[in-house]
């Protein structure tokens, strides 16, 4: 034996760098699931399920490709809890010339595998990770002399290089980069939402969950009504699945709100793309080839693509552009802690009740939830970002550190003073109210603000407003919300910082 080949469990392709560099006759791969990995934060037990039956058959799909496999089930009483452990083991056993993995994702399992070749002594080859469209140096070379950066001239950036929907002269394909200005109608139920894509658990998935509901009992979620895909096999019928039935609404309702459906017309592939079992680039063709075969519209198929080449990759980009220093940002200086009802699902705001309860019982909410609903809502109330990013990071089943923290400390909690948008997405209920039929169901009032009835958001909006006076009064894209709050009469405004007072002080009671 020559060489271990390390797959982590966030690797699951079949193109991985690794297995690229490997040989088949003579090398081992390794893959394990431990409990470092597994209990860094409560993982919603649907994740943990996820990523064990993925890699239970990602493994038994290479033993049967001929490649010599050392799969190390979870097992509470083994000695060896970290990837490192279970490798010091296998050096010792088998002297291999090196171990070869490829770049890890997140930048805490990073540090460590780049001390393995001292803590191991054995040497470490490290394989860029070439899912993704820009490389960690092309982005930083993107990003170097740049007064600002923004995602939508990156994302120009990437249409040129993969040529996604670009004309054969070079140009956007309709004549514009970005049609989000298509993509924000209210979905009021017509058409009908397409059920999610579900796939029934086999004899793996089966003894998946009860090794998780034995030894993850504490963790976020539930394992009931597991239906996500663990093999490349199954996720490709998720993409078709959505390419067929969500994929013509997308743009149109990609910002709406719904009461009664979870899941309205997302893709639902996140859970696929990040652990492997898709690749982005193939997603995005077949996408842009439904607009080419006139089965799907221009904003849809733009909206969607630029989600993945701009926003997933851009957000990639930014994290390892600025990290380990990024995660402890907090520009605004929030202290207050996580309120207890994001973990049980348990308040009175409707909205927040309908989002929490789908990361409960599915790992799963969508964008505008995760941006406008729970994301809003910690913004408002000044929750210190390591708290929310730590909610965000455990409840969804595609959370992993390089794509939630931008997302969370950057784009909701406006931490980073603003790489991920120009100012921040603070929005009172009435935004709530346009994109949702959530507020008829309320026991709170959308259209009051300071009695105690009154919509929560209203209050918190304008309080986020005054209290952050120094912060975005100058900005171009807000002064409009400070003349409003301006023109409005003192007794009305002394009213409205009241509530918000009380709702700050007293928000495990909302
Ligand atoms: P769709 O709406 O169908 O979008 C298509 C694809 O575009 C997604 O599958 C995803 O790969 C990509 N995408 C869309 N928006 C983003 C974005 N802002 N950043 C990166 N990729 C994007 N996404 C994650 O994959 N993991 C996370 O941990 C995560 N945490 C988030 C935390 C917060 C606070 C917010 C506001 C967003 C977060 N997102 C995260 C981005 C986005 O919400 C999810 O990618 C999306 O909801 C996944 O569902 P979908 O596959 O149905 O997406
Ligand atoms: C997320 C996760 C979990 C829950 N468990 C494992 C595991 O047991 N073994 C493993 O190799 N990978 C796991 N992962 C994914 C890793 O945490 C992931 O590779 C890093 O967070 C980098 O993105």
């Amino acid at each position: 034996m020559n060489n271990l080949i390390l797959i982590l469990g966030d690797q699951l392709s079949h193109r991985i760098s690794a297995l690229q560099a490997a040989n088949r006759d003579r090398d081992l791969v390794v893959m394990a699931e431990v409990d470092a990995e597994a209990s860094y934060v409560n993982h919603h037990k649907k994740k943990l399920v996820l990523l064990f039956s993925a890699m239970r058959h990602f493994a038994d799909q290479l033993k049967s490709d001929g490649w010599q496999v050392h799969y190390h089930q979870y097992d509470p009483d083994h000695s060896a809890k970290t990837l490192e452990a279970v490798l010091a083991a296998l050096v010792a056993e088998h002297k291999p010339d090196q171990l070869i993995t490829t770049e890890c994702g997140e930048w805490r399992l990073d540090s460590q595998i780049r001390r393995w070749q001292e803590t191991l002594a054995v040497p470490v080859a490290i394989h860029p990770d070439t899912r993704f469209i820009a490389g960690k140096e092309e982005f930083a070379h993107w990003a170097r002399g740049r007064k600002q950066l923004r995602m939508e001239f990156f994302y120009r950036e990437m249409r040129r290089k993969t040529g996604l929907l670009m004309t054969p002269d070079n140009q956007p394909e309709g004549g514009k980069w970005n049609l989000d200005g298509d993509n924000r109608k209210k979905w009021t139920g017509k058409p009908s939402a397409p059920d999610p894509f579900r796939i029934e658990p086999d004899a793996i998935t089966r003894q998946v969950v009860t090794d998780v509901n034995k030894h993850f009992p504490d963790h976020f979620g539930t394992t009931e009504d597991f239906h996500f895909a663990v093999t490349g096999q199954d996720a490709e019928a998720a993409l078709e699945h959505f390419l067929d039935l969500a994929l013509p609404w997308f743009g149109d309702y990609q910002d709406a709100i719904s009461d009664k459906e979870d899941w309205l017309f997302h893709s639902i592939l996140s859970p696929y793309i990040n652990t492997g079992l898709l690749d982005p680039l193939l997603v995005c063709e077949a996408v842009a080839q439904r607009y080419y075969a006139n089965q799907a519209p221009l904003n849809a198929v733009e909206g969607f693509i630029r989600q993945i080449i701009g926003w997933r990759e851009f957000v990639r980009g930014i994290y390892w552009l600025n990290m380990p220093g990024y995660a402890d940002e907090n520009r605004l200086g929030n202290q207050n802690p996580l309120p207890w009802f994001y973990w049980t699902g348990k308040t009175g705001m409707r909205c927040m009740e309908k989002a929490i309860g789908a990361s409960y019982r599915n790992g799963y909410a969508h964008h505008i939830q995760r941006l406008m609903v729970t994301g809003n809502f910690a913004l408002l109330t000044g929750i210190a970002p390591r708290e929310i990013c730590d909610w965000y990071l455990a409840v969804y089943v595609d959370a992993y550190d390089w794509v939630e923290l931008p997302n969370t400390l950057g784009m909701v909690m406006h931490a980073d003073g603003g790489y991920l948008g120009s100012k921040p997405y603070a929005a009172s209920g009435k935004y709530i109210n346009r994109m949702s039929d959530h507020c008829g169901n309320c026991q709170y009032n959308v259209n009051k603000a300071t009695e105690d009835d009154a919509c929560p958001f209203n209050a918190l909006y304008w309080h986020f407003i005054d209290r952050h006076r120094d912060e975005f009064a100058k900005n171009p894209r807000m002064g409009m919300m400070y003349r409003n709050w301006e023109k409005q009469k003192p007794e009305r405004r002394q009213a409205l910082i009241a509530r918000g007072e009380w709702l700050l002080e007293n928000l495990d009671t909302l």
